[in-house]
């Protein structure tokens, strides 16, 4: 009887928090006793900063943006590590997680070729796998294979070198990248973002507010 009546109160409990405050969610919750969290703003998803040491990917229509790069004369667009699309750089040796930040929709990190230096010339057609290749080592063949929504693959940056990367899926939607592996090596200008509700065709260059480029576009040797 007493057992019930605690189960019962813990119930009531809940409720009234989830009544009251969305913000106080701490205190007074009996052990044992669950309380559903708020839903998160969907936008909060895309515009949180990521963890050090992760690469995040999403369409560029989807939020990402594309970045049209002076250096690597190309223009890019569906993977980050901050917070919009740019090009990306880590030091060999780095151990990355990749994360979709999707919450709909399927996407994979190929190796679509490695280059010696700017331009990064995106081939047009590429054969890209969807199933997993190269034992989550990077390198010429690798692909993650698919990444559910919310998902991540770890990724271990063992060689030093220039990659072009893209989605299996996205590719021919702008969904590619420059991905540095070197000693000193820094993510790039970030993408302007699209305004929700007014996104453009994908694949079209987002025009950037800011005049320069040069802190993260170049990768230093
Ligand atoms: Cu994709």
């Amino acid at each position: 009887m007493f057992k019930k009546r605690v189960a019962f109160s813990a119930v009531i409990a809940g409720a009234i928090l989830i009544a009251c405050s969305s913000h106080n969610l701490g205190g007074n919750v009996l052990p044992g006793s669950s309380v559903n969290l708020p839903p998160i703003e969907s936008d909060l998803a895309v515009t949180a900063v990521l963890p050090a040491r992760t690469i995040g990917e999403e369409l560029p229509s989807a939020g990402l943006g594309t970045y049209n790069s002076p250096y690597w004369h190309a223009t890019i667009g569906g993977y980050t590590q901050t917070q919009y699309s740019q090009t990306l750089g880590f030091p060999p040796g780095t151990k990355i997680t990749l994360r979709n930040l999707s919450k709909t929709t399927e996407h994979t990190l190929d190796v679509v070729a490695e280059i010696k230096g700017p331009p990064a010339q995106f081939p047009k057609n590429p054969t890209l796998r969807i199933n997993a290749q190269g034992h989550g080592i990077l390198g010429t063949g690798y692909a993650s294979g698919i990444i559910k929504p919310g998902k991540t693959v770890t990724i271990t940056l063992s060689k030093a070198g220039i990659y072009l990367i893209g989605c299996a899926f996205h590719y021919k939607f702008g969904m590619h990248d420059v991905l540095a592996v070197s000693k000193s090596a820094k993510p790039g200008q970030e993408a302007t973002p699209i305004p929700k509700g007014t996104a453009t065709p994908s694949g079209a260059p987002s025009p950037s507010p800011h005049p320069t480029y040069s802190y993260g576009d170049v990768p230093q040797r």
